[in-house]
C-alpha cells in the first residue's frame, strides 16, 4: 500500500500535521493539496484541536510542487498543459484554508523550504526554523513567477528590495539570515525544533483562540487598508471579543489571580 502523503497525530489539545513524502523532500502533489486543505479545514473545525503544527519528515520541509507530477509536466503527450488549473483548484483552496484556519498554525520548518514549500511555511501564525534549515523560491529556475501567496506575503515580511533579490536571482537564504529579515520569527538548533514548535503550539492552545486568529486577520487586513478603517475594524473585533468567554475568564482571572482557563473556540 503506498505510504500516506500527510500524517495527522493529536497530542494534549493540538495537531500535529507532517508532510510525508520525504524521498521527494516532500514535494506537493494533487493529492497532498487536498489533503492539507482537508486536513486543516477538519482540525480547525475540532473542538478539541486549540493549535496545529506543520512539519515535514526527514531532511526537508517542502520543495514545492513536485516537478515530475503528470499534472504539471509542461508538454504531456505534445499537448501543452495549463498549469493555471492546478493553481485555482489546488493550491489557492490550500492557501485560503490556511488564511482561514480557526485555530493558530504553528510552522516547524525542519530542511529546505522551496517554492510554494516556502510559501507554505510563510503562511503559518508562527515560523520557526531549524539552523539547518534554507529558503529558496527556485521559480525563476523554471520561468515561473512565486506562488501560493508568495508575491503577497514574502515583500510584506522581508521588504520588496530583499523579496526582489530572492526571487529574481532565486538564492538560497540561510535560516539565521531568514531570521535577521523575518521571514521566520526563531531559529532553532536542529535538534530542538520540533521541541520548541510544540511547546510553541500547547502554548497557543491554552490562549484566547478567537482573538489569537482575530489579529491574523486584522494584521493582514491592515496592510491593504488606512490607519483610520484599521482602528475601526479593531474595534469592531474587539466589541464582538468582548462578549466572549474568554474575555470575562481572562479578566475574572487577572483579578482573582489565578491562571485563564480559555474555551471558546
Ligand atoms: C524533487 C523536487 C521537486 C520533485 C527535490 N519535485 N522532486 C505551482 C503550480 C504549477 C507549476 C509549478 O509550480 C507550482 C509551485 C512551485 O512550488 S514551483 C517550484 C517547484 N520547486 C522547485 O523548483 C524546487 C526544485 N528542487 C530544488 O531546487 C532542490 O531539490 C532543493 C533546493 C529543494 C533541494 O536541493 P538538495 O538539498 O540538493 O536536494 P536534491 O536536489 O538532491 O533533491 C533530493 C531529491 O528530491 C531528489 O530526488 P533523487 O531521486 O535524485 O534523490 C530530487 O529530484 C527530489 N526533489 N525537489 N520539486
Amino acid at each position: 500500500m503506498a505510504e500516506p502523503q500527510i500524517l495527522i497525530e493529536r497530542e494534549e489539545n493540538i495537531a500535529i500535521l507532517r508532510l510525508n513524502r520525504p524521498q521527494a523532500l516532500n514535494a506537493f502533489t494533487a493529492d497532498m493539496l487536498v489533503q492539507i486543505r482537508e486536513a486543516l479545514d477538519r482540525l480547525g473545525a475540532d473542538v478539541g484541536v486549540r493549535a496545529i503544527l506543520i512539519t515535514g519528515e526527514g531532511r526537508g520541509f517542502c520543495a514545492g510542487q513536485d516537478l515530475s507530477d503528470p499534472f504539471v509536466a509542461p508538454n504531456p503527450g505534445g499537448k501543452p498543459k495549463d498549469i493555471g488549473h492546478l493553481i485555482d483548484h489546488y493550491y489557492i483552496p490550500m492557501a485560503l484554508a490556511l488564511r482561514d484556519c480557526r485555530v493558530p498554525t504553528v510552522c516547524a520548518v525542519n530542511g529546505v523550504a522551496a517554492g510554494a514549500g516556502m510559501s507554505l511555511a510563510m503562511g503559518c501564525d508562527l515560523v520557526y526554523a531549524s539552523d539547518a534549515a534554507v529558503f529558496v523560491l527556485g521559480f525563476n529556475k523554471i520561468g515561473l513567477i512565486p506562488d501560493c501567496g508568495a508575491t503577497w506575503l514574502l515583500p510584506r515580511l522581508v521588504g520588496r528590495a530583499k523579496a526582489m533579490e530572492m526571487a529574481l536571482l532565486g538564492d538560497k537564504l540561510s535560516a539565521t539570515d531568514a531570521e535577521l529579515l523575518g521571514l521566520v520569527a526563531r531559529t532553532v538548533q536542529a535538534e530542538q525544533l520540533f521541541g520548541a514548535a510544540k511547546a510553541a503550539a500547547l502554548r497557543l492552545a491554552s490562549l484566547p483562540t478567537r482573538a489569537l486568529v482575530e489579529t491574523r486577520r486584522l494584521f493582514d487586513a491592515a496592510q491593504r487598508s488606512e490607519f483610520e478603517p484599521a482602528l475601526r475594524a479593531e474595534s469592531r473585533a474587539q466589541s464582538q471579543l468582548g462578549f466572549a468567554h474568554d474575555y470575562s475568564e481572562g479578566v475574572a482571572a487577572f483579578m482573582q489571580k489565578r491562571p485563564p482557563q480559555f474555551d471558546d473556540r
